[in-house]
């Protein structure tokens, strides 16, 4: 079909778009655009009350997005949702795949200045730039996706913390030194030690410091691998991955940040003696340009969404799926290690052990931390269900089919508002006994009771005899009764720049680059083989805060 320029013919002038001035220009974030296109059609909000499909794209869980991330002008526009979602979407003007970005020119040779530049607008790019705003660096945001958010946009299950206000109101004891336990055992004692250090001491402050931003972090849960409930997200347990962009978002903007979407850095710039000088960033419509800055911090993720990477570093997990973003491709990686960041831990990757089969959606490790179990395609329980990713993934690959059923029940689906998201994409199967259920998902009825039985016994002892599951936090006995197929997919690498305890790039002769932080991600150590689920959100906050401070005060010396 006609791109929607076309389609706006005789409705609307090329002005009513682009702004009355006689030399169209267009920003890079696309914001004037943005601007008239919602003067005309009404907020995102607006238009999700107005939209009357069962999966509403104008009320999604990417949050406040620009009009242009999926309404494209010139050339044909694509649902930014089908990027990790089968959905049959229309869109006016749309075509069958999404339009390559254009090149964009390499003439434009302007500079401008800032103290801080941050490489990517997820939770840790955010964190940084906020904290690196408030100690008084000028800062700017650099982010190549047509949306803010990264992979944090996506976090499901929580945050992991150790000693909060949350965990003492709830009677919880945990202690800093029991979460780096945990966060060591996870990771194979392959962690470099103060790094998991710095995250366990510095988790209580970090959520202190979203909750004083406007986060709900109380709702406190389990993730695999963790001894005690220590992974907050909001109240009923909700996802904590959007609604800590949202809040990230509107601190940014209080603050008038300035974050350029749809612009990549193409290169780190640095001096003679090696100094990082700023970056050379390459904008969808204003072609290249020059930031000159005091710092700059590299915070733009992994790379699960580069099949060809995560095959390169372990081949079999080539064709594997992923819970990941488009935009998980490396580039900040890349970025640091072209101006001699050494790397940690790159074979280290992580597949969770339930994405939705043949899908891209993240079942959160949450669903079995309030209470499922697994099962196989003969209805029996194979595996603790809270032990550590790296065993749960591998016992679902053991099992016929390389996938398993997610089983539990009303009082589970209750317990955690995320698993209502997982009915409206049509993925959960349902029947009002454990033998429909069996029936709809084609397993033997009476195995199936009687694991469901038998695992109801052990909650009951507190005791899970056959697997020894640490924590049975309720029996599986209100109907209705729900299954989801689940296999593995790419979820993180634990691979990275190597940075110091102060989030410095640390080059291969074992010095830091001066200039050069990075948070989040795209750095290696932290977590050694195998991150404990929770721990992502946990160390973007901390490094990110890290990174970000250390930024201003580098900026400010320099
Ligand atoms: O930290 C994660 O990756 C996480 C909590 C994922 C999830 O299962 O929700």
């Amino acid at each position: 079909s006609e791109p929607l320029a076309k389609l706006h013919e005789g409705k609307a002038t090329c002005a009513d778009c682009h702004g009355s001035s006689k030399k169209i220009s267009v920003d890079d974030s696309e914001k004037g655009v943005n601007k008239n296109c919602v003067g005309c059609h009404g907020t995102l909000a607006e238009m999700g009350k107005k939209s009357q499909e069962e999966v509403n794209p104008h009320k999604s869980h990417l949050g406040d997005i620009n009009c242009t991330a999926c309404h494209h002008g010139h050339t044909a526009s694509w649902a930014y949702c089908l990027s990790c979602h089968p959905f049959d979407m229309k869109i006016a003007g749309g075509g069958a795949t999404p339009t390559k970005a254009t090149p964009v020119a390499k003439t434009k040779k302007h500079a401008e200045k800032a103290d801080v530049v941050v490489i990517g607008a997820g939770a840790a790019g955010f964190t940084a730039a906020i904290t690196a705003h408030d100690a008084g660096a000028k800062v700017v945001i650099i982010e190549k996706q047509p949306i803010t958010g990264g992979n944090s946009m996506l976090a499901a299950g929580g945050m992991n913390a150790a000693e909060t206000t949350f965990q003492k109101e709830k009677g919880i004891a945990d202690s800093v030194d029991l979460m780096y336990k945990d966060t060591m055992t996870g990771g194979g004692d392959q962690n470099d030690p103060a790094l998991a250090m710095v995250l366990a001491k510095n988790s209580a402050g970090s959520v202190a410091w979203l909750t004083g931003l406007g986060a709900d972090l109380s709702d406190v849960g389990r993730m695999g691998g963790a001894s005690v409930n220590r992974t907050h997200r909001p109240k009923g347990g909700a996802a904590v991955g959007a609604h800590i962009t949202e809040v990230l978002r509107r601190n940014a903007a209080q603050r008038s940040i300035d974050i350029r979407v749809n612009s990549k850095v193409v290169q780190i710039l640095e001096d003679k003696k090696g100094r990082v000088t700023g970056v050379r960033v390459a904008g969808k419509h204003s072609g290249e340009y020059t930031i000159n800055a005091k710092a700059v911090i590299i915070a733009a993720g992994g790379f699960s969404a580069n099949p060809e990477r995560v095959a390169y570093y372990r081949p079999e997990y080539k064709g594997m799926t992923t819970s990941n973003q488009p935009g998980a491709t490396g580039d900040g990686i890349d970025l640091g290690t072209a101006v001699g960041g050494d790397l940690k831990d790159m074979k280290e990757i992580q597949i969770h052990p339930t994405v939705a089969a043949g899908s891209r959606t993240l079942i959160t490790e949450a669903v079995r931390g309030n209470g499922a179990i697994l099962v196989n395609h003969e209805g029996k329980r194979f595996v603790n269900e809270l032990t550590t990713r790296d065993k749960a993934s591998a016992a679902i690959l053991a099992q016929k089919g390389q996938s398993a059923y997610l089983i539990f029940d009303d009082g589970v689906r209750k317990s955690l508002k995320q698993i209502d998201g997982y009915f409206h994409l049509n993925l959960v199967q349902q029947g009002a006994t454990l033998k429909d259920l069996a029936a709809a998902i084609k397993v033997p009825a009476e195995t199936l009771e009687a694991t469901v039985a038998s695992y109801n016994k052990g909650v009951d002892q507190k005791n899970d005899a056959e697997f020894k599951r640490p924590d049975l936090p309720r029996a599986l006995r209100t109907a209705k009764y729900y299954a989801i197929e689940v296999k593995p997919g790419v979820h993180y690498t634990m691979g990275g720049l190597k940075i110091t305890t102060g989030s410095e790039v640390v080059a291969k002769d074992g010095k830091t680059i001066a200039g050069l932080f990075a948070a989040g991600e795209g750095t290696g150590g932290v977590h050694g083989k195998n991150r404990l689920g929770g721990n992502s959100i946990s160390q973007t906050i901390t490094f990110g805060r890290i990174a970000g401070d250390n930024a201003a005060k580098f900026a400010k010396n320099a």
